[in-house]
C-alpha cells in the first residue's frame, strides 16, 4: 500500500538520506510522553536498507554517549556502525553535532563561559573527525539554543563572533584531517530554525545564514553553505521555494531536509508532501532545473500515533516513494508542453515596441497575462493525474 510502491533498488537511485534521530524519535510530545520504545542504530541501519534508503546522517551523540565522545570507546562504537552500513548496505552521508541537547549546551552552544565554548569547539572538531572516519561528505549545523530568552541577557555580536569561531574550528579540523586521509575536506552546512527552542534565535533563517557567512568572521567561507529545512522557512511565514532561490542564487544550496508542516505554528516535522504537495512540487521543479545534487535529508518525525512497527512499515516508504513520485512529476512538469509553451509565450512579450505609452504596453499585455493561471491549473492537472483523463462522473 505504501506510496507509488517502489522498490529498494529503485529507490537506492535517489540521493536520499535518513537521519537515525528521525526513526529512533519516540514520539514523544513538546511536554515528554514517549509512545514508542527506544531503538538502536543496528535496528535503523538494517531497516532503511530494507526499504532501500541509500544513505544514513545522525548526530554524535545520537548513536555515541556523550560521556565516551572522543575517547577510545568511542573509535569502537564508529567500527561497529561502519561494520553495520557495510552490511547493509547503506553509507553515511552526513553527520551533525548535538549541540542543543545536553544541559552543557543551555545557554547555547557559543556562551560566555570560555570553558563551554571550548568544549562545543571540541564536540565539532570530534564530529569531523566521525564523519571521514564514516565516509561523510557533509556536515550539518543547527545552533539550536543560539538565542535568548529574555532582551540584554546576552551580547548579539560577541555570540555570532564566538559561533563563527566553533566553525572555524570545524573547518580547521577539516582541512587537516582531509589531508591526512587523502579525502575531500566536508561540505558545511548550516540549518536555520526561526522558533524553537529559544525565544528569540539570532540566525533564524537562510537568508540571515547567508549573511553570516559573508560576514567576514568566517575563515573558511567557502566552505560553508546551507543545510536548508523545508518547514523551517514555512515556519516564518517564508516562501520556502524563494528561499531557496536565494540560496541557490549565492551557490551555497548543498543540502536538505525535506519534510512538510504548517506556517506559523512549532516544527511539527511532517513527511515530506503530506500537507503542501503542490507546493513541494513547485520546489522540486526549482531544484531540478537548477541542477541541485545534494542529499534529500528525510528529516521528519513519524507521528506520535504510529508504532514502532509502523516507523519502518508506513512512514519511510511513503516519504520516501512520495518524494520520489513528486520529484518525477517535477519533471514531467519542466518538459509539459502547455507549460513549455506557455512559458515561452510570456517570455516573448506582446510583440509592441516599449515607447513610452504605459497604458498601451499594458493592453497589449492583458491577454497574455492570463497564462500565469493557465499554468498554475496545468501544475494541479498534473499534480493529480488529470491530464491523464482522471475525471469521475
Ligand atoms: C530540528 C532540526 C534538527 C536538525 C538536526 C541536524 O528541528 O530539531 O531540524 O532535526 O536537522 O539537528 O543538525
Ligand atoms: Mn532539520
Ligand atoms: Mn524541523
Amino acid at each position: 500500500m505504501c506510496g507509488g510502491g517502489y522498490s529498494p533498488e529503485i529507490r537506492r537511485k535517489y540521493f536520499i538520506s535518513g537521519p537515525q534521530w528521525a526513526a529512533a524519535y519516540r514520539g514523544q510530545a513538546l511536554f515528554w510522553a514517549p509512545t514508542r520504545e527506544p531503538i538502536t542504530f543496528e535496528d535503523v541501519i538494517r531497516e532503511f536498507g530494507k526499504i532501500g534508503i541509500g544513505y544514513w546522517s545522525t548526530h554524535d551523540s545520537d548513536v555515541i554517549p556523550t560521556d565516551v565522545l572522543g575517547t577510545d570507546r568511542q573509535a569502537e562504537i564508529v567500527a561497529k556502525i561502519k561494520r553495520t552500513l557495510e552490511e547493509h548496505g547503506v553509507k553515511c552521508s552526513m553527520v551533525t553535532t548535538e549541540t542543543f541537547y545536553h544541559a552543557v549546551f543551555a545557554a547555547g552552544p557559543a556562551p560566555e563561559a570560555p570553558e563551554v565554548r571550548e568544549y562545543a569547539a571540541f564536540r565539532v572538531r570530534n564530529t569531523v573527525d566521525i564523519g571521514h572516519e564514516l565516509g561523510a561528505r557533509y556536515a550539518v549545523y543547527w545552533p539550536g539554543s543560539l538565542g535568548y530568552f529574555t532582551q540584554g541577557s546576552i551580547d548579539e555580536i560577541q555570540t555570532l563572533g564566538w559561533y563563527a569561531d566553533a566553525l572555524n574550528a570545524a573547518c580547521e579540523r577539516d582541512i587537516e584531517v582531509a589531508k591526512q586521509k587523502g579525502r575531500d575536506t566536508l561540505k558545511h552546512c548550516l540549518e536555520a530554525k526561526p522558533f524553537e527552542p529559544q525565544a528569540e534565535i539570532l540566525l533564524p533563517t537562510s537568508d540571515a545564514m547567508l549573511a553570516f557567512i559573508s560576514s567576514g568572521r568566517l575563515k573558511h567561507p567557502e566552505m560553508v553553505g546551507l543545510n536548508p529545512e523545508y518547514l523551517h522557512e514555512l515556519m516564518w511565514g517564508g516562501a520556502p521555494r524563494a528561499a531557496l532561490a536565494r540560496a541557490l542564487l549565492a551557490g551555497k544550496l548543498w543540502h536538505l531536509d525535506i519534510n512538510d508542516g504548517y506556517r506559523l505554528k512549532h516544527d511539527v516535522d511532517i513527511a515530506i508532501g503530506l500537507v503542501n504537495p503542490l507546493d513541494w512540487l513547485n520546489v522540486l521543479m526549482l531544484l531540478r532545473s537548477n541542477g541541485f545534487n545534494g542529499p534529500f535529508n528525510l528529516d521528519f518525525k513519524p507521528l506520535r500515533t504510529t508504532s514502532n512497527h509502523g516507523v519502518f512499515a508506513v512512514s519511510f516508504p511513503n516519504a520516501v516513494d512520495r518524494f520520489i513520485t513528486l520529484w518525477e512529476i517535477a519533471a514531467e512538469a519542466l518538459e509539459d508542453s502547455v507549460i513549455r509553451e506557455a512559458t515561452a509565450a510570456l517570455k516573448a512579450g506582446s510583440g509592441v515596441s516599449a515607447g513610452t505609452d504605459a497604458d498601451a504596453i499594458a493592453e497589449a499585455n492583458k491577454e497574455l497575462l492570463t497564462l500565469h493561471e493557465l499554468i498554475a491549473h496545468r501544475l494541479v492537472q498534473l499534480l493529480l493525474g488529470m491530464h491523464r483523463g482522471r475525471t469521475y462522473f
